[in-house]
């Protein structure tokens, strides 16, 4: 996938997505909904990524639908259309990140916005530079929420928190969303890109099938009974154990050596 609106690279294993609309501070328009579901359809085909990454270029992370483009098609011959981008975008994005079989991060390089923040709540790690905010923004704009919000928001922050970081649209620093829960860590400015491309590579070096069965576990729990959650974790033992990175490493415990995980 080729993109001027997100760049994608692969990189020792390391799938990264990249917003780059900094003079709009990575608002989504068309183009970039477009090619950001084209990416991860691409990374998650590739069994060379182990890892995806999500950041933003310049000083924000993503800032959400792109506004000057929703008015155009607010103002235009058909509004009703301009709807439409939640079904053919922002949704497919949601389910795809949240059916990855491979590890995220959100590396939240600057201020996340709308539906960049509900990108952001997706991920399975937030990495949050020190000088990032988060904003719900919807109510601002006088808009529901989306992009799965409702769904992660709650899960990370608890249902009476979400909806007043919802109705409020408050600015979040950094260290506030660490303390809710919603950062993962929270990192200097100055060592932001070595920190995430090193954490990126340690979780593109792991055990990428576990990765993947603790994603689907942990996903379907949040939905559903402990008897048919324990159901799940079973098919999950089972995939896993056959697996040949389960059963290097078990040997290379009882050898006393470090495992090395090939993601088979
Ligand atoms: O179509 C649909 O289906 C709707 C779907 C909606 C999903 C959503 O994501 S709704 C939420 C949309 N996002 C927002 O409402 C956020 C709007 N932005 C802001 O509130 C502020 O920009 C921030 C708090 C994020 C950052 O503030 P600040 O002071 O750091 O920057 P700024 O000066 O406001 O923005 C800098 C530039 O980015 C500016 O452009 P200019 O004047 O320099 O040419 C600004 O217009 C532009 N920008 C910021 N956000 C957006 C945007 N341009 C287009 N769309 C944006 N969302």
């Amino acid at each position: 996938m080729t993109s001027p609106d997100v760049r994608l690279t692969v990189i020792d294993g390391v799938g990264t997505l990249t917003f780059d609309r900094p003079d709009s501070l990575n608002a989504l328009n068309a183009a970039a909904k477009t090619a950001l579901l084209g990416g991860l359809d691409e990374l998650a085909a590739n069994p060379a990524v182990r890892c995806v990454v999500l950041t933003g270029a310049g000083r924000a992370f993503c800032v959400g639908q792109d506004l000057r483009e929703h008015v155009r098609g607010l103002t235009s011959s058909s509004p009703e259309d301009v709807w439409r981008t939640v079904q053919e975008h922002y949704n497919p994005v949601a389910l795809a990140l949240h059916t990855l079989d491979k590890p995220v991060v959100a590396a939240v390089n600057g201020v996340a916005a709308g539906a960049g923040a509900s990108l952001a709540f997706l991920a399975d790690i937030r990495l949050v530079a020190a000088s990032a905010r988060f904003t719900l923004a919807f109510a601002g704009i006088g808009l529901c929420c989306d992009t799965g919000a409702s769904w992660t928001l709650p899960r990370l922050v608890g249902t009476t928190r979400a909806l007043e970081l919802m109705f409020t649209g408050r600015s979040l620093s950094a260290e506030e969303s660490l303390a809710l829960g919603i950062a993962t860590e929270v990192v200097p400015d100055a060592d932001f890109v070595g920190y995430v491309q090193d954490y990126a590579a340690r979780l593109a070096a792991g055990p990428t099938l576990a990765f993947a069965a603790m994603r689907r576990a942990v996903g379907y729990a949040a939905g559903h009974e402990l008897a048919a959650s324990l159901e799940v974790e079973a098919a999950g033992m089972r995939r896993t154990g056959a697996s040949a990175d389960h059963r290097a490493a078990v040997d290379a415990f009882l050898a006393k050596q470090s495992p090395r995980f090939t993601g088979s």
